[in-house]
């Protein structure tokens, strides 16, 4: 990472007598203390437990410097905010690295439609995009702090879970060019009306500039909220730009658009995918490719496995599954989430939390931790499984809607017999924990 440490001090405007430090370039920043490696930073983030707990363990991994928020005695940059200190840095990064910004949100398929511009984009050019979930406050910058030091094109995947999330996203990232893949349902989104979905996500033209090209779904709900004087492309039938001769198979599909001669190939199903692949092929005009190299790109996609996905059970239940990686955060952020979801008519919500796995010492207390988040007013029955979620299931002390299972077979069987049509059942833990097998088991057959 081409960022020294007096550099990044005078960015975030350090508040203590950093100028003993040795000057040097940082390795790598991280907020999980767990991927600390030698010459890194450290980022402390208040998650279930506070960051700062974790600054002697960052150091035994090899971190030469931390943010801080208090003083302490490890090298350290004291800020107010160590948030706003990451994000300020990223927004100097990339002002700095200059590579042209790509910004992607909508509701569905914003990361199919990154990875697809990503893919094209790398036919010519150095590109990194958006890895895992890293689309918001934390995770963006991250990407941005994160990309290779010969970076040309960065495409970001930016989110959103409030009103004015992409309007900070953009800010900081100042995109040249920016994708609106779709404004959701309302019922999906958490945010209120879709007035306010769309007026969210066209917050993407904080940071973008009106000269910079905005591309955008042709529905009449982001009218009134396109800036004055904005560059923008609308797709969609008879619109600026479109799909044509969409052609679809079991597993590919072909299609061609109004703006270009070669008749395209991607291999992957579904009518949406044509038109992220549109999206995908016009930016990479845009960016100076010759349709043979565009067309060369999208048949060789690689599409990233959504990490939190809304799946059906064979009797029709709804299954919000998370089961890739697991940290106590991103659990109880789930949970959250989950938990505010209204229930459909005469449905239950079920959860089942697998162990977070790697933890290390401190790991039954961080298992145990999850019970603050836990509602047991609105779930109605929880299943806990591993020797680690024991924790857990003895903080709760005999709630009969809290279940733990020692047996991934015995687990899917007993969700098996419980699960009715009308509910909807989380799914979270590490991956190590295999619960997509139970997934994969409820979708099939129940
Ligand atoms: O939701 S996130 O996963 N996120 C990441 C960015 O992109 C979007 C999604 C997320 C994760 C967020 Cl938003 C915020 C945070 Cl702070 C985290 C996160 O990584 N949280 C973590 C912890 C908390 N709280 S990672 C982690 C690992 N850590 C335990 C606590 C924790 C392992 C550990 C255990 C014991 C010690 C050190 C580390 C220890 N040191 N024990 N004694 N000394």
């Amino acid at each position: 990472m081409k960022l020294t440490i007096k550099e990044i001090a005078q960015v975030v405007q350090a508040k203590n007598d950093w100028s003993s430090y040795k000057d040097q370039e940082i390795h790598a920043i991280e907020f999980d203390s767990r991927l600390i490696t030698s010459g890194d930073l450290f980022l402390p983030l208040k998650g279930v437990r506070d960051g700062h707990d974790f600054i002697e363990t960052a150091f035994a991994n090899g971190a030469v410097l931390t943010f801080s928020e208090k003083e302490i005695e490890q090298a350290h940059l004291l800020v107010d905010d160590n948030l706003r200190a990451f994000q300020a840095l990223a927004k100097y990064y990339v002002s700095k690295m200059k590579p042209t910004v790509i910004a992607v949100t909508g509701s569905n398929g914003k990361t199919t439609t990154k990875d697809m511009i990503a893919a094209v984009l790398s036919e010519k050019y150095q590109t990194y995009k958006t890895q895992g979930n890293h689309n918001n406050e934390i995770g963006m910058p991250y990407t941005i702090l994160h990309m290779p030091d010969d970076t040309e094109k960065l495409v970001l995947e930016m989110g959103m879970d409030h009103p004015g999330d992409i309007d900070l996203l953009s800010s900081l990232a100042s995109p040249d060019l920016a994708v609106i893949t779709l404004i959701g349902e309302a019922h999906l989104e958490f945010m209120g009306s879709r007035r306010n979905i769309a007026k969210g996500k066209m917050g993407i033209q904080a940071g973008l500039g009106i000269e910079n090209e905005l591309i955008a779904p042709a529905d009449p709900i982001i009218n009134e909220f396109i800036y004055d004087n904005q560059k923008i492309t609308r797709f969609g039938a008879d619109e600026d730009i479109y799909v044509t001769q969409l052609v679809e198979h079991r597993d590919y599909l072909t299609f061609n658009s109004n703006f270009m001669n070669e008749t395209i190939s991607i291999p992957v199903p579904g009518r949406y995918n044509a038109t992220n692949a549109m999206l995908a092929s016009y930016v990479g005009l845009k960016m100076g490719l010759t349709e043979k190299e565009i067309k060369h790109g999208l048949e060789h996609v690689e599409l990233t496995r959504n990490r939190t996905e809304w799946k059906k059970a064979a009797n029709g239940a709804d299954i919000l599954a998370d089961v890739y990686n697991a940290n106590p955060t991103a659990t109880r952020l789930i949970l959250e989430t989950f938990q505010a979801i209204a229930p459909n008519e005469n449905g239950r919500k079920l959860a089942v939390l697998a162990d977070m796995l790697e933890l290390g010492e401190t790991a039954p207390q961080l298992h145990a931790s999850i019970f603050e988040t836990l509602d047991l007013d609105i779930l109605d029955k929880v299943y806990l499984y591993g020797p680690m979620m024991k924790y857990l299931y003895d903080k709760a002390a005999g709630n009969p809607k809290v279940v733990h299972f020692d047996n991934l077979d015995q687990l899917t069987e007993a969700i098996n017999t419980d699960l009715q049509p009308n509910d909807q059942i989380l799914f979270k833990g590490s991956n190590g924990m295999k619960l997509f097998q139970t997934i994969e088991h409820i979708e099939k057959e129940i």
